[in-house]
């Protein structure tokens, strides 16, 4: 029997342009009649034809405001659209590395994520889709550029005559004769993937002996990895049942910002500080993200964390047996990793800020071990980065070494240097303000001799630049990545507006210094990099073009 197609007449709208990762919007925007519709079809549009029809789509969210009601509207859309087979998650949550999990073990064609990840939820917070291709990867920027093209000339969506399904428990139904949704544990396949990553036994061993006088607290801020932290941290590897904290997924968050930073998870950082914990970290609305803490919430900055878990590879069993093929971080990532790289005599990458710039050089066998500075780490194991996989990495490295989280990190500095490092974000700048700041930096990367070999206290100016990323495997080009001031000694200052925000504009400056000097390695990092955040004040002339004195968040 076939199904009862709707073909639904719409209009375009605008701005359905995916930024740094997907499509992010205020919910509201999202609610508009056929707003979520028309970008589901433009996705459609775009990748169907040639690479979903009758094959497997995997949809899963964070369990936001909003992903049950669009859960359903992409089932309907799907099986009009003739894709054989939707996977989804429980309640259609999915965390982002297990939707990346399940794209790969289960050999799916493509994957619709409704997350807007470390952004707030509820009625009057953000949404947010993404589509992800056969990798379990971000859709390269080929695909999203094709998919904004479709949403400017849409004209009608397609949309089948079923019921809504239920997702309540895992299940297969089965609709006319060529289409099935298939309801999966949303935590089963991912606990599959971890344990065959880690030696869940030797960690298990490492957490519930009284002489490690080891105790950890996880905070998942109210966003999806509550089950999955509670499964693997406490059932798997018997630790308290409170070692876990904020672990019932929300649809607001609870209220709060599900960002994994100093800022908006300052409830785990006071509890670290008022507690005998020897771990802590935080996970991100969608689960990709991942803070580390150690004892009294000693800091780990993002990028020392994957320069530690590379330089420490041979702690994890999946790469002991696999072995490190190379390593890679984005730009504006401090380069403590490419000392390790460097140490180790691996290949090394710097690719633009964006998950997806990973994907390719892992397809090609040539990257094991990335992160990025905006709290992302993670492997070739899957195509996302990976919060819980990066919480693992530590633990695997504490209990091999019987170190604990700040032993580890100053071994490291002892033995690589310190890259201090800092970034300034000011968030919901008015767009055209931080446009004329990004105008004014331009006038130095067009003409580089304004400020090459100016001195500013003890940096002088090295070069300009406007970074552009050619791609190793596919050699496509990506251009404007981030206005560049590199000084003699390495040290940078960095400049970027974000493409995750929802409303205005998002400034970002980044600083990232390096320190040999065995007597200064245990600087406050806002100490050690005054002069140098001055000085990318007062060159981008930020507080005259915006009018902000003092950023959102620091990190
Ligand atoms: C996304 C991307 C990351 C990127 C981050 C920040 O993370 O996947 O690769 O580093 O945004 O991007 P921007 O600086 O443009 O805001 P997530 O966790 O938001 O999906």
């Amino acid at each position: 029997m076939s199904l009862k197609i709707n073909r639904v007449t719409t209009h375009p709208f605008d701005g359905q342009k995916p930024g740094t990762s997907g499509l992010r919007k205020r919910v509201t925007v999202f609610q508009q009649p056929g707003y979520t519709e028309n970008f589901v079809q433009a996705t459609f549009d775009a990748v169907t034809l040639n690479v979903l029809r009758g094959k497997k789509l995997v949809i899963g969210g964070d369990g936001r405001f909003l992903v049950p009601e669009v859960v359903q509207i992409i089932i309907k859309m799907a099986a009009a659209n003739e894709i054989g087979r939707v996977i989804v998650g429980t309640n259609g949550i999915l965390s982002t590395p297990a939707v990346s999990n399940l794209v790969r073990a289960r050999k799916a064609q493509g994957a619709i994520i409704l997350t807007a990840s470390h952004n707030p939820g509820g009625p009057e917070g953000d949404f947010g889709i993404k589509y992800n291709v056969e990798n379990g990867g971000p859709a390269p920027e080929g695909v999203t550029n094709l998919i904004y093209e479709c949403s400017k000339k849409i004209q009608s969506y397609s949309i089948a005559d079923i019921p809504n399904v239920d997702l309540s428990k895992p299940a297969e139904h089965s609709f006319g004769s060529g289409f099935a949704v298939e309801v999966v544990d949303s935590v089963d396949e991912y606990v599959t993937c971890m344990k065959s990553l880690f030696d869940f036994a030797a960690l298990r061993a490492y957490c519930s002996d009284p002489a490690n006088k080891f105790s950890m607290l996880v905070d998942c801020m109210h966003g999806v990895t509550g089950p999955y932290a509670t499964r693997i941290f406490v059932n798997e590897l018997g630790n308290a049942s409170n070692s876990v904290m904020n672990n019932i997924p929300l649809p607001d968050f609870g209220g709060g910002h599900p960002d994994p930073n100093l800022t908006y998870a300052a409830a785990l950082v006071e509890k670290m500080k008022n507690s005998e914990h020897t771990f802590g970290a935080a996970s991100d609305g969608d689960g990709d993200r991942n803070m580390i803490l150690g004892k009294k919430g000693f800091f780990v900055t993002p990028s020392d964390s994957v320069a530690v878990i590379a330089a420490n590879f041979a702690h994890i069993p999946y790469f002991k047996q696999s072995g490190l093929k190379g390593l890679a971080r984005s730009m504006p990532t401090s380069a403590a990793l490419d000392r390790v790289a460097a140490k180790l005599n691996v290949e090394f990458f710097e690719v633009p800020t964006g998950w997806k710039f990973f994907g390719n050089l892992m397809d090609a066998s040539r990257l094991s071990i990335c992160g990025e500075e905006s709290f992302g780490t993670g492997s070739d194991h899957i195509r996302e980065k990976d919060g819980i996989w990066a919480m693992l990495c530590w633990l695997s490295i504490m209990a091999a070494t019987n170190s604990s989280v700040e032993d580890v990190l100053i071994k490291h500095w002892t033995t690589f240097g310190r890259n201090y490092f800092s970034r300034y974000d000011y968030e919901e700048v008015d767009s055209d303000k931080a446009n004329s700041m990004v105008a004014h930096l331009q006038q130095f990367v067009a003409n580089p001799a304004l400020l090459v070999g100016k001195q500013f206290g003890r940096f002088t100016v090295a070069s300009v630049d406007d970074f552009a990323y050619t791609d190793p495997v596919d050699h496509s080009v990506s251009l404007h990545q981030g206005i560049r001031i590199i000084f003699a000694d390495g040290s940078r200052i960095i400049y970027r507006l974000s493409g995750t925000g929802s409303s205005g504009a998002t400034i970002r400056v980044y600083i990232d210094s390096f320190e040999t000097d065995s007597a200064k390695l245990t600087m406050d990092a806002q100490v050690a990099l005054k002069p140098l955040i001055e000085t990318a004040l007062e060159l981008s002339k930020l507080t005259e073009f915006t009018g902000r004195k003092e950023p959102t968040v620091i990190t």
